[in-house]
């Protein structure tokens, strides 16, 4: 029995060896990225069966993502090779403490992943767990991709619990569609993972919380992330804000991943909301305090002790 798929595009990513522009970093380390991966990884580590479904060139980077997402014991079986397009990859620099921004290279149009479609993925594997855990990534890569997203994300008798986090990427949407093409998609989910920021981004919305769940009424749970304050999710007919964690900050990328990973170990377990929550809270913060995209999350028991402590204890 699967618990959680998820899928979309992985790459290999390329870390900077010191702070800097990426005109002047002289050296990288190797390691991986991918939203939909991440959130399989983590909750694979934390004991859930999950499989990550996606497509990789037939090339040594393709051969290292499928081997280091694997050893995180996520089920690889569904991922296709592509036997002409190359696996993505992408450059990712880190800002001198507060100095200036990081920038993100990416080398993945035209990539294997990007040629993921309707009539290509497996759907037996894909609609194969509890929850599909999808995000608006995939649907910046290609309109195969798109089309893809719609027909997963559209009613049909039987289907997993579909899991959206909006994952709003700027520098992927510059001219085939209009981000809002990320609302409809949103909008046919179960579960929904929104920051406030990206809503901003993406949507235009200028309010807080309450505006977003105005624009997106439909899904039974809509998680709005506001950053380092916390994050409030909205279940009719309550709503429920936790404080996120304090934590010294390493690298926020990844940190959205472990999130909806934490969250969407909560709803596997029936924890209540406030719980689920709490679990997304803990494993972004070690996602925060570690430089690459993911981080193992916090064992069970010590994760469980942490949640049930008093309201004082957060935030
Ligand atoms: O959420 C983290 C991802 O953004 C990162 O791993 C790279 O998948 C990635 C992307 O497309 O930005």
């Amino acid at each position: 029995v699967v618990d959680v798929v998820t899928l979309g595009e992985s790459m290999v990513a390329f870390l900077p060896g010191r702070p800097g522009r990426l005109a002047d970093v002289p050296s990288f380390d190797r390691s991986i990225g991918g939203a939909e991966s991440n959130v399989a990884c983590a909750l694979a580590a934390a004991g859930h069966a999950a499989r990550w479904v996606s497509r990789v060139g037939a090339d040594g980077f393709g051969d290292h993502l499928i081997e280091a997402i694997g050893s995180y014991g996520v089920d690889v079986s569904a991922v296709h090779r592509d036997p002409v397009r190359p696996t993505g990859v992408y450059f990712r620099t880190a800002g001198d403490r507060g100095t200036h921004a990081h920038e993100v290279a990416y080398y993945r149009a035209g990539s294997a992943a990007s040629a993921m479609s309707f009539r290509e993925v497996d759907l037996a594997a894909v609609r194969a767990g509890r929850i599909l855990h999808l995000s608006g990534i995939t649907a910046a890569l290609s309109d195969d991709c798109l089309t893809l997203l719609r027909e997963l994300t559209a009613p049909r008798p039987g289907r997993p619990l579909v899991s959206f986090d909006v994952n709003h990427r700027p520098g992927l949407w510059t001219d085939r569609t209009d981000a809002r093409v990320l609302l409809e998609l949103a909008r046919g989910a179960d579960i929904v993972f929104v920051g406030e920021d990206e809503a901003k981004e993406a949507w235009g919305v200028k309010g807080g919380p309450e505006e977003i769940r105005e624009l997106l009424p439909e899904p039974g749970v809509l998680v709005v992330k506001e950053g380092a304050r916390g994050a409030t999710a909205f279940q009719e007919p309550a709503f429920v804000c936790e404080p996120a964690l304090a934590v010294d900050v390493v690298a926020t990328t990844g940190a959205g991943d472990a999130f909806a990973a934490g969250f969407l170990s909560g709803t596997l377990r029936s924890l209540p909301v406030r719980d689920r929550i709490r679990y997304g809270h803990l494993w972004a913060a070690a996602a925060l305090t570690a430089p690459g995209d993911l981080a193992p999350p916090p064992a069970r028991d010590t994760a469980d002790r942490l949640t049930a402590l008093d309201g004082d204890a957060w935030g």
